[in-house]
């Protein structure tokens, strides 16, 4: 028996009770806290700049509160998108006291990449391609308001569809794995799932060094070593960004340099899922060929990510395509088919029974019945450490969205609730110990406040 107190249940019928118009309240106050104008901090001690698919589910939650405040986010971001149509995974506020380590200094994309914007600074990777989403939430949440809103969101769709349609076409010419078809990553903050235990193999062949001295922020910041990545980690972490470095960020050369090059099933199976949904959003006939190309990326990517399946444990696995062999692990990416779907009847009801069961949402010791980052069965489970156990409530909002989309509605809504208990502690964590609830991470954390709000509206 866990020592915490019992989770309290929010209930979100129609009629919103009390606890859950309060957790409203509160979830705006964090996105209204974080917001520095043009752009929303993923967090405001720990991650005070603009993450880029932070901003994408931030929209999400923005666009309830404003249909105009939610495209400036997008605007923000974009003003960062590089010349190859690269979405930078940092987009640093001008703000000198956003402390952050790694931080622009660190990066120094502006002076070693051509194409790189000069301002604002950036980091020199990604992140996965979740925009397209957030966009389509908030034109949904427009058309359904009409008037002004309306006109804003689409007005956004005009000027900035090509601009999304540019950072798809780069992954699929940059980062495309021509023996697997899935998109390729070369550092594991790529992933967004930075020290899933996925990485281990991979991360264990880079060669450290040689790293100019530094000094790591975020343990002084979260005040527990054991809910972050370890040092060993971070030295290849920042290794990794010294080889991007060392060739300009030219995708030719980190393509034939980088010792870390992994097809990651997960960030493939959102692409697929976001080329449909961007598809969907075409603002004028004029751009027809592209939607048709669209279609084709997300068929082809789902096909790949369908392909990583293991036929004995029934998950997907990534590719190590410099040790050209599967990466099989017990974390919540093996769902990835879930997102993006493509899986015959019976295999999806498989699939499905398995997240369902006891290794996964229907573990006895959860707390409340969502996926963790890693099976509460599998060895390397780490339950505090970041990607290595913790549930992360936007984790859970991707399932539930993905579900409904697909008309999985009751897994949905059973979704739904259970990331609902879990916040309804209000601190709107980073992410959540899976045993007891506890809150981890940063407090206050944009993402987790924006999931919440739309649970609570939608
Ligand atoms: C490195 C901002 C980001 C998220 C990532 C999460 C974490 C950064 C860090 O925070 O990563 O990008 O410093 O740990 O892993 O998914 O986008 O919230």
């Amino acid at each position: 028996m866990s020592s915490h107190p019992p989770v309290p249940t929010v209930d979100v019928g129609p009629a919103l009770t009390d606890a859950a118009a309060d957790l409203r309240i509160a979830a705006a106050k964090v996105l209204r806290a974080n917001d520095r104008g043009a752009l929303t901090v993923a967090a405001p001690a720990l991650y005070p700049h603009q993450w880029s698919w932070d901003a994408a589910f931030i929209c999400v939650g923005l666009a309830h509160l404003s249909v105009r405040r939610a495209c400036v986010e997008l605007d923000s971001l974009l003003a960062g998108q590089w010349r190859n149509g690269m979405i930078p995974h940092i987009v640093f506020s001008d703000d000198p006291e956003a402390p952050y380590f790694p931080g622009p200094e660190w990066w120094r994309a502006h002076e070693l990449a051509a194409a790189a914007p000069r301002s604002p600074r950036t980091s020199g990777i990604c992140q996965p391609p979740m925009h397209a989403i957030g966009l389509a939430h908030i034109v949904s949440v427009a058309r359904q308001r009409g008037g002004e809103d309306r006109r804003i969101a689409e007005d956004f769709v005009r000027r900035r569809w090509q601009d999304l349609y540019r950072w798809h076409s780069w992954l699929v010419s940059a980062r495309r794995d021509p023996d697997t078809g899935l998109l390729t990553i070369v550092h594991n903050w790529e992933s967004g799932l930075d020290n899933s235990p996925r990485w281990d193999g991979p991360l264990a062949a880079v060669p450290i060094g040689p790293v100019p001295p530094y000094r790591r922020r975020d343990i002084g910041v979260v005040g527990d070593e054991t809910q972050r990545p370890t040092d060993g980690e971070y030295d290849r972490y920042l290794t990794l960004v010294e080889q991007l470095k060392h060739v300009g960020y030219d995708d030719a050369e980190v393509a034939r340099t980088a010792s870390f090059r992994v097809g990651d099933v997960f960030l493939t199976a959102i692409f697929a899922v976001a080329c449909e949904v961007l598809a969907s959003l075409a603002p004028h006939p004029e751009v027809n060929k592209e939607v048709a190309t669209l279609a084709r990326w997300a068929e082809e990517s789902r096909a790949a990510v369908i392909g990583t399946v293991d036929s004995v444990r029934g998950l997907a696995r990534d590719w190590d395509a410099r040790a050209r062999c599967w990466i099989a692990s017990d974390t919540i990416a093996g769902f990835a088919p879930l997102v993006c779907g493509g899986l015959t009847t019976a295999a999806e009801q498989q699939m499905l029974a398995r997240f369902d069961g006891p290794d996964w949402c229907g573990h006895p010791q959860l707390r409340v019945p969502a996926p963790p980052s890693t099976s509460l069965s599998a060895p390397v489970l780490d339950r505090r450490r970041y990607w290595r156990g913790p549930v992360w409530p936007v984790m859970v909002w991707l399932f539930g969205w993905a579900l409904r989309r697909r008309g999985f509605t009751e897994r949905a809504d059973a979704l739904r609730q259970a990331g609902l208990q879990l916040v309804s502690d209000r601190r709107f964590a980073e992410y959540y110990e899976p045993v007891t609830g506890e809150p981890l991470g940063s407090a206050d954390q944009s993402w987790t406040a924006a999931v919440a709000l739309d649970w609570l509206v939608g």
